[in-house]
């Protein structure tokens, strides 16, 4: 007998890895978190039906959807990860030495244990640089008073369930709010092939409100085995300008990202620039 786990996008498009096992599955507050074992990709994340990360490709992801940022702000020290709870985003922003404090505001406690039990390798949970809340991010967007981010990264799920508030004008205002001048946003903008409307809105969503926001690109074979994108979001920063003491620190270490990697990601396809004006 053969288990399989099917992503269904919008009952038009289905993405499935066959499972060795579960090892985890529960209804939280928000919704239902499994871990389990593919054959192909080994520990996976779903959340609610959908992929969510795995220890197989995760590098893919998380590399693009943090350094991009980090190394365009020179001894970026204060960041801001919205979501992230696997701990993969974390893990690769305390990769920078530069970074004194990682505030992570996670509103699911649930995934971080289902992560730090099943998939601890994800994650660097035991690093003092990082503060982990348990927490409403619509609300910490709102309403925090701290000193403001030189980064903030945006690693939600889909907009659906609890990761929809995370979609809007309103949301962006508010990072943009807790964002330093000089600072960069970067976030997770869905695939342009499998759900183009929702990517073209981001964008465009994200360019009435800081002057560049530009969509870059990566393989995630777990996010339908299609093209994924991330988006750089800033009032004042050039995504193509490289620090390169930034970039030296981490660079060799990964095992997807580089600087040629960085040029070529952000290369807009022709109908995706037509699209997006
Ligand atoms: N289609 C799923 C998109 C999920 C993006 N975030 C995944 C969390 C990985 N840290």
């Amino acid at each position: 007998m053969s288990l399989w786990y099917y992503e269904t996008f919008d009952d038009r498009i289905r993405f499935g890895l066959r499972v060795e096992h579960t090892l985890f599955a529960k209804q939280s507050d928000y919704q239902y978190v499994e871990v389990f074992k593919t054959v192909e990709l080994g520990k996976t994340l779903a959340i609610d039906g959908i992929y969510m990360t795995s220890e197989g490709d995760e590098h893919y992801y998380h590399e693009m959807i943090v350094h991009p940022a980090m190394v365009t702000v020179p001894g970026a020290r204060r960041v801001l990860i919205i979501g992230g709870g696997d701990g993969g985003t974390a893990r690769e922003v305390l990769r920078h030495p530069s970074v004194e404090k990682v505030v992570m505001v996670e509103i699911d406690q649930v995934v971080v244990d289902a992560c730090k039990a099943h998939m601890p390798e994800l994650g660097s949970w035991d690093d003092p640089r990082l503060e982990l809340i348990i927490g409403d991010a619509i609300e910490y967007v709102k309403q925090a008073h701290v000193e403001p981010f030189d980064v903030i990264v945006l690693d939600g799920s889909d907009p659906v369930g609890p990761a929809e508030g995370l979609f809007n004008v309103d949301f962006y205002k508010g990072v943009s709010r807790l964002l330093r001048d000089g600072g960069v946003f970067s976030l997770q903008s869905e695939s342009p092939m499998i759900q183009r409307p929702v990517f073209l809105e981001v964008v465009q969503t994200l360019r009435t409100i800081f002057k560049t926001a530009q969509p870059y690109f990566g393989p995630v074979l777990l996010y339908g085995g299609a093209q994924w994108s991330w988006t750089f979001a800033s009032n004042t920063v050039d995504p193509l300008a490289i620090d390169e003491a930034q970039l030296a620190h981490v660079e060799d270490g990964c095992k997807y990202y580089n600087r040629d990697i960085h040029r070529g990601a952000f290369a807009l396809p022709n109908d995706l620039r037509r699209q997006l004006g």
